[in-house]
């Protein structure tokens, strides 16, 4: 019997799930989350993020994730779920982009952990910035400009990194800390993503940052998997001394150092290096080989899936990142995902049984009523002036109405948007906390015309770090596991599949038109849609 152990250090919370790996027994004997609001409200963050007034600025405590990680083990250590010497690997997955800066002192500091002391009180005094830059940020417009510039234009920095510079990716973000704090980007030692963060604190080391979440950077070289000079050249003076190396995401950092041992009664288990949550997810959905996608219904919705070979977005609005099974895996992150679901549903004055309602008896199609849910900054397409877009007289007081225009939205830019990914959808695997829904799901099955599974375990990407940790162990065993014995029993999706309504999927094709018209028409980069919208609703209008 072996116990394997995945974290996910996520926007809005701190999860893990311990898996059994027996002869006759695969299960999940463990799974908890602690939430940052309700759980350490001494940082005084909202849905994760820390307060201030700077727009488009996003930042979250790095202190705070130390803690939670720290209480999550203890409460392991207390409630003894499993047999604690029977953990043979631990590994995580972290909000993807957050970057966590640490002075000369870090590693000494991290090498001596005192078993006597919380971790908190001992790495205060290792951070050149108290506040970690988080992927909602978006406030690098001007170092995104700047890089792509130095690196010979957005196609350039598209091919070499994988995406164009994008504003909440790291290198961007460690730009801005230059040029605004150039001491401060001076003292810095070390700059680590929140994957390689959570992997150094558990292995009192300076953890790798592998291909999955380096590639979240614009600092990798995404065909060779190595720190691209040019990119490094283009973004700080000296940043290559400044990051961890890059290794690939089964590499063992090192046992759990002895603060764990010592302090929580944890054996030696290996650590394993840690990823982003979407490369995580690419393993805890099951679809470490190209053919299927999956959405993640979290803060964020994504739409992702494998690709063999590095190909990148002609249209320049997705991501593609390395693989944490090897290989690659493309990704479109639409950011007003759940949070404007919730505004929506608190202006209707709704629970979620009131919003699966309004789904329910409102038609599809909306009868030509859209949204454009850009109630934050949004990234698909990338959006840095707020603002909510209704067309098709889409009243904002209708509340019902409003409810199925949001989803829809949701879905259809990520309809719209993955096209270039040439995957012919055969099923979407669902996960994330809104894939608790099925009536969302239903949206998303007729919008993508495919049949949505939803899976049991509903954190792929803490699920998925676990099993990381049990294929790098196998594989520091010289067991070379494929991966569908790696998931089996575990990654299991529900049956039956929620599958396409007859009819819908001309209606949504006709739809993804108008919307795509809507978009331009926002973006002002194309004509009123008037006329689509009024052709739609002749064809479409009453259909349900
Ligand atoms: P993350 O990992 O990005 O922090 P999660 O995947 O845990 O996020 O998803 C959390 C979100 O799930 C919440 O913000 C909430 O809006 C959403 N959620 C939870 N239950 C439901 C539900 N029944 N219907 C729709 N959304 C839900
Ligand atoms: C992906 C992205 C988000 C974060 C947080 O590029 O920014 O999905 O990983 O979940």
């Amino acid at each position: 019997m072996a116990i394997y152990l995945g974290f996910d250090l996520s926007t809005q919370s701190l999860t893990a799930i311990a898996i059994e790996v027996a002869a006759r027994r695969r299960a999940v004997v463990f799974e908890r989350s602690l939430n940052y609001d309700a759980d350490f409200p001494a940082y005084g963050t909202t849905h994760g993020v820390l307060p201030g007034d700077v727009p488009l600025v996003a930042e979250s405590s790095p202190l705070m994730w130390a803690e939670a990680l720290e209480r999550m083990l203890g409460i392991i250590a207390a409630e003894r779920p499993f047999d604690l010497s029977e953990l043979r690997a631990v590994s995580g997955s972290g909000q993807q982009h957050g970057s966590v800066y640490l002075n000369g002192r870090a590693a000494g500091v991290l090498a001596g952990l005192d078993p006597a002391k919380p971790l908190v009180e001992q790495l205060h005094g290792t951070f050149t910035r108290k506040a970690s830059p988080i992927w909602m940020d978006s406030s690098t417009a001007h170092q995104c400009r700047e890089i792509t510039k130095a690196l010979g234009g957005a196609e350039a920095v598209s091919r070499l990194t994988g995406s164009v510079a994008t504003e909440r990716f790291t290198g961007p973000q460690i730009r801005k800390f230059w040029e605004y704090d150039p001491a401060g980007y001076k003292r810095t030692a070390t700059i680590h993503l929140v994957s390689s963060y959570g992997a150094s604190l558990l292995a009192g080391r300076s953890a790798p940052i592998d291909p999955g979440d380096g590639a979240g950077m614009n600092l990798m070289d995404l065909a060779h998997r190595s720190w691209a000079p040019a990119a490094l050249r283009a973004t700080a003076p000296d940043l290559a001394d400044r990051l961890p190396p890059l290794a690939d995401a089964w590499t063992v950092v090192g046992p759990l150092h002895r603060y764990w041992q010592v302090r929580h009664g944890l054996p030696a288990a290996r650590v394993v290096a840690w990823s982003g949550d979407n490369p995580c997810s690419l393993v805890g959905v099951g679809l470490a080989t190209e053919g299927e996608v999956a959405i993640s219904l979290g803060t964020s919705d994504t739409l992702f899936g494998a690709m063999a070979a590095p190909r990148t977005d002609p249209s320049l609005m997705a991501s593609v990142f390395g693989s944490p099974a090897g290989g690659y895996m493309a990704l479109l992150c639409f950011k007003n995902g759940s949070l404007a679901r919730e505004r929506v549903r608190d202006a209707a004055q709704l629970d979620w049984a009131g919003f699966s309602r309004a789904l329910r008896e409102t038609p599809a199609g909306n009868g030509g009523r859209l949204m454009l849910p850009w109630f934050e900054a949004e990234i698909t397409p990338n959006v840095l002036r707020p603002r909510a877009h209704r067309y098709g007289g889409l009243a904002e007081g209708d509340g019902p109405a409003n409810v199925r225009a949001v989803v829809e939205a949701q879905m259809l830019s990520l309809a719209v948007h993955s096209r270039w990914m040439g995957v012919a959808v055969r099923e979407i695997r669902a996960t994330g906390g809104a894939a608790a829904n099925p009536e969302i799901l239903q949206v998303m099955a007729d919008v993508h015309g495919a049949p949505v599974r939803r899976l049991k375990v509903g954190n792929s990407a803490c699920l998925g770090a676990a099993l990381r940790a049990y294929h790098a162990d196998e594989l520091a065993e010289g067991r070379k596991l494929p991966w569908s014995e790696i998931t089996a029993g575990f990654v299991e999706p529900e049956e039956p599949a929620i599958r396409p309504a007859p009819g819908r999927a001309a209606l949504y094709d006709a739809m993804k038109q108008v919307y795509a018209a809507c978009e331009s028409h926002a973006l002002g980069t194309g004509p009123d849609p008037a006329a689509a919208l009024a052709a739609f609703r002749k064809g479409f209008g009453t259909a349900g």
